[in-house]
């Protein structure tokens, strides 16, 4: 990664009780999948999250209630950012695979879904962020592809133990309006530009540049407390309401 640190958002989506049986040591806490995000004003848009399925992930105390589920690497530097219930040290009460995530109904702050599930994502880096992405298909294109994916391909539902219901009543939420781009701008780009799959990694990188560029330059929200806003405007808006509100913190690295 570059020298310059990058300050993300981190979205508590919040695993619905009751927790499968693996899950049990962490009843009676507050368990969240822990999404890092550079987009906070986009989490109305949120349909799913993305875990890797070989990714490794572990489940730590962040304080005496809360737990996070991430990568350890991110547990590590949250615990120097006063974010452990054990100063300066990780506390793992539960090693995990993505495998083990894939299918848990999550509450997420923002989103208009009640419940949305965790989804095998395969570009997920597992050395960036949280290893946890949450997805919101109608601004970011490698979300709306591996959406896509995953509706279109039987098959890779079928590997990875995916229920229809998990996935087929996804709908795209338009959230912000782009001149040009219309309000579901990942889908029109990935379509103007042909990209095929969440595996078209050169394609995607490129519309990835146009969509954030745009969408923070020209965008204007359409939902939300700040709909008719720009997005330059409603993003520290809303990042600092999710922050005073305990649905996210601050993480860097
Ligand atoms: B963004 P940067 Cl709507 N592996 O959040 C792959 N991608 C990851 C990741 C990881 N370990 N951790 C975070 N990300 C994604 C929202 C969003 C994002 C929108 C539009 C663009 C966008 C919803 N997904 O990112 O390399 C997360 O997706 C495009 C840059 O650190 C995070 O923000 O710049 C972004 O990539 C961080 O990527």
């Amino acid at each position: 990664e570059g020298v310059q640190p990058q300050e993300y958002t981190v979205i508590k989506m919040e695993l619905v009780a009751p927790f499968p049986d693996k899950f049990k040591v962490l009843e009676g806490k507050k368990v969240f999948l822990a999404a890092a995000t550079l987009r906070p004003e986009t989490m109305y848009g949120q349909t799913n999250a993305w875990v890797l399925p070989d990714g490794k992930y572990g489940a730590f105390e962040i304080n005496d209630s809360e737990v996070f589920i991430l990568a350890h690497r991110a547990a590590l530097n949250l615990a120097y950012q006063n974010h452990s219930r054990v100063p300066e040290k990780p506390s793992c009460l539960l090693e995990l695979t993505g495998r083990d995530l894939i299918g848990l109904p999550l509450k997420s702050p923002l989103s208009f879904s009640e419940v949305i599930y965790a989804l095998p994502m395969l570009s997920i880096l597992m050395d960036k962020g949280t290893g946890i992405v949450t997805s919101v298909p109608s601004d970011a294109p490698d979300d709306y592809m591996a959406l896509h994916d995953l509706k279109a391909k039987p098959a890779f539902r079928e590997k990875y133990g995916i229920k229809d219901e998990w996935v087929m009543p996804i709908e795209i939420v338009p959230i912000i309006e782009i001149p040009q781009f219309g309000n579901k701008c990942a889908e029109t780009v990935c379509l103007q530009m042909k990209i095929k799959s969440q595996n078209d990694k050169e394609k995607l990188a490129e519309a990835k540049k146009q969509t954030y560029l745009k969408g923070f330059t020209e965008g204007t929200m359409i939902v939300g407390e700040y709909a008719g806003r720009k997005v330059q405007e409603a993003k520290p808006l809303i990042r600092t309401k999710l922050l005073e509100t305990g649905q996210a913190i601050v993480y860097s690295e």
